[in-house]
This record gives structure tokens, sequence and C-alpha cells, in this order.
């Protein structure tokens, strides 16, 4: 366990629409900064709804796909590489649990985010890959399709 910490790793951040829309970027990516991760690419872009469909694909099956796609294609957002040691299970701490309600003080969502409502999808500011192996298919498939 200590060894896998030790690896250089890449992890893909997206500020999502509301976070864009909020004025949220400079913060985020301030927080990232000075944890001491290094930003490898960074670009602001309107998510096409195949490449949201390909990002979620694993959740294809839940209720609340459909609002998930159009959620994440409502508006533009900043998709960023950052590299570091140990940055995909870092990051996942720094951005804190999915539902903003339940995201502890100090966290990127517990700071942040607020649930806007019950019937709407969970409007969480951002997003940060799940694991390694997601991190690099994640950052490649975002350099693919976008220039
Ligand atoms: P992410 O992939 O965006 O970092 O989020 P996550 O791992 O924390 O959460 P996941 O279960 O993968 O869900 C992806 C995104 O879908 C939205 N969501 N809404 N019940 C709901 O309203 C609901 N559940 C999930 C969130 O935007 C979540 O980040």
């Amino acid at each position: 366990l200590v060894a896998s910490m030790e690896q250089v790793e890449e992890t893909y951040i997206m500020v999502k629409p509301d976070g864009v829309q909020r004025g949220l970027v400079g913060e985020i990516i301030s927080r990232f900064e000075k944890k001491g991760f290094k930003l490898k690419a960074l670009k602001l872009f309107q998510c096409p709804k195949e490449l949201a469909e390909e990002h979620y694909k694993d959740l294809k099956a839940k209720s609340f796909y459909p609002k998930l796609i159009d959620y994440i294609t409502s508006g533009p957002v900043v998709s960023m590489a950052w590299e570091g040691v140990g940055v995909v299970a870092s990051a996942r701490k720094l951005i804190g649990s999915t539902d903003p309600l339940q995201a502890e003080p100090g966290t990127i969502r517990g700071d942040l985010a607020v649930q806007t409502g019950s019937k709407q999808i969970c409007r969480n500011v951002i997003h940060g890959s799940d694991s390694p192996d997601n991190g690099k298919r994640e950052v490649g498939m975002t350099a693919n399709i976008i220039e």
C-alpha cells in the first residue's frame, strides 16, 4: 500500500458547469497548486454529448444518468490533468464526498457547494478520477476528443 502511494500518477480533474458558472475555477486551481501538485494540461470547452456519455459510461444504468449527461453538457467545463505522487487518492480527499451536504468542511465540495433541491441531480462543482487507470483513461479521452 505504501509503495503504491509513492507512484507518480496523473489524475483528470474537471470543474463542472456549475463550478465554472459560479467562478470557482481559480479557487480550485489554487487548492491543487498549494497542495504541491503539478498542472500538466488545462482546457475550457463545451463538453460534447458523446464525450459525456463516454466519460460516464459506467453509470449508464443509473436512474440519474440522463440528468447527469444534461448537467455536464449544460455549459462550459474546465478539464485539467494534474500530476504528482499519490495525486489520484489525494485529489479525491481534497474534493470530498459526492453529496455536498455530506462533504466535510475543508474539502472543495464541503466548502463550496450545497444541494440545490431534492429532485436535482447532484451539482457538486468538480470531478476527480477514482483510480490511476481511470486517471490515464480520462486524460487521454479528453485529449483525443478536443484539440
Ligand atoms: P465524480 O465521478 O463526478 O467525481 O463523482 P463521484 O465519483 O463522487 O460520484 P459518482 O457516483 O461517480 O457519480 C457521478 C456524478 O453523478 C452525479 N450524481 N448525482 N443521486 C444523484 O443526484 C446523483 N448521484 C450522482 C454527481 O454529479 C456525481 O459526481
